[in-house]
């Protein structure tokens, strides 16, 4: 069978056929991305009300792309305390957040409490506030430098209201790629790994994948078919977010200019390849608002979140320092044709405007 048959058709692609997407017109891609996305949720675009928090830039790993660790191009170490976060989430509450989403660098001074402490207290002070924290990397940290099991971290997490995980850290999983931008952080097995053992505890997570630097169209792909793997197994990945690769301050040069038409077709592609995976999250910060509303006619179905404040891909470039607001998002999601839909983080409808 043709490769168009199949898509009009709806099957599944095998993994062969997968590595051919790529060569298709963007239009074709587009064509079944949004036939498949209109099946899953209408002309529905998602997003929450949340608020970042990256509690510390302090950083055990030294990956290539990352502009948020302190280090010598960022000298600004900073270590939050959890008086001063609990401070920025009452007021995030007060402005509305449903969801607070931390994620840290990987700091080897803190102590595993400082990291999952901040959580019961916040559990304590807002038992409705959905808590996404701790990304596979972190766990995987965690568990290496102050000799925990991956199991102990996370029962810790269950144990101190983690209620999601985010997908961060997932980076590229091909290995070669890995060891020349991260090399030294979680491995693409432990990372699948970790998220799988959440998945079995009942609990739901994202996955990221970061693209546009020195990886292949076939690494992109390959990445993603992992993740169709893991989800068979489990069922626990709510989104899966392609996350554009922002290029200021770091150490990742001599990369390609990632131009829009690419980061289309790998949106309509991650909705064609994750046939199991309900949400493909265009995140506005990384591929900008605009880019990200023409995306939802190419697969994607949701822009993640009005953020407030984001320091770690802001620090390279995304235009996620400040968020966005709500307004903003009914109003570009209206002026384009589709619903604007409140979500929570599980992707449960809070209010349709
Ligand atoms: O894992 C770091 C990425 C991620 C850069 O789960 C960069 O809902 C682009 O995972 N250019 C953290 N990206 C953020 C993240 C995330 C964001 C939004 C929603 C969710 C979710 C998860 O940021 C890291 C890394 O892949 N990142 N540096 C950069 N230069």
């Amino acid at each position: 069978m043709k490769i168009l048959d199949k898509l009009q058709s709806g099957e599944r692609l095998s993994k062969d056929e997968a590595f051919l997407l790529y060569d298709l017109p963007l239009f074709d891609l587009a064509k079944f991305a949004n036939i498949k996305r209109q099946n899953l949720h209408g002309k529905k675009v998602f997003f929450n009300v949340n608020r970042h928090i990256n509690p510390t830039n302090i950083c055990a790993d030294v990956c290539k792309f990352c502009a948020f660790s302190a280090h010598r191009k960022n000298p600004n170490p900073y270590l939050m305390s959890h008086d001063e976060i609990m401070k920025i989430v009452q007021n995030a509450v007060e402005n509305g957040a449903k969801e607070i989403h931390i994620v840290s660098a990987h700091n080897a001074k803190s102590g595993w409490q400082w990291y999952l402490e901040i959580f019961k207290k916040i559990k304590e002070a807002y038992p409705n506030l959905h808590v996404k924290a701790m990304t596979a990397a972190e766990v995987d940290f965690l568990a290496r430098h102050y000799g925990l099991s991956y199991e102990e971290v996370i029962e810790k997490m269950l144990e101190y209201g983690v209620d999601s995980m985010p997908g961060g850290g997932a980076e590229i999983f091909d290995e070669g790629v890995r060891a020349k931008i991260c090399k030294g952080k979680v491995s693409s097995e432990n990372w699948l790994k970790i998220h799988k053992m959440w998945h079995d505890k009942g609990k739901e997570s994202n996955a990221t994948m970061l693209f546009g630097h020195i990886e292949s169209r076939e690494n992109r792909i390959d990445h993603m078919l992992r993740i169709r793997d893991v989800q068979d197994e489990t069922g626990g990945f709510n989104a899966f977010i392609p996350l554009v690769y922002q290029r200021e301050n770091n150490y990742l040069k001599d990369v390609k200019f990632l131009g829009s038409v690419e980061i289309l077709k790998t949106m309509a592609i991650s909705r064609l390849v994750l046939d199991n995976v309900p949400h493909i999250k265009a995140y506005w910060a990384t591929s900008t608002l605009n880019l990200a509303m023409i995306a939802q006619e190419f697969g994607a179905d949701d822009l993640d979140g009005t953020i407030q404040k984001e320091s770690i891909q802001s620090a390279a470039g995304a235009a996620s320092a400040n968020g966005t607001s709500m307004k903003t998002f009914c109003d570009i999601i209206k002026s384009s044709g589709f619903i604007p839909v409140e979500r929570d983080s599980l992707y449960n409808e809070i209010k349709i405007y």
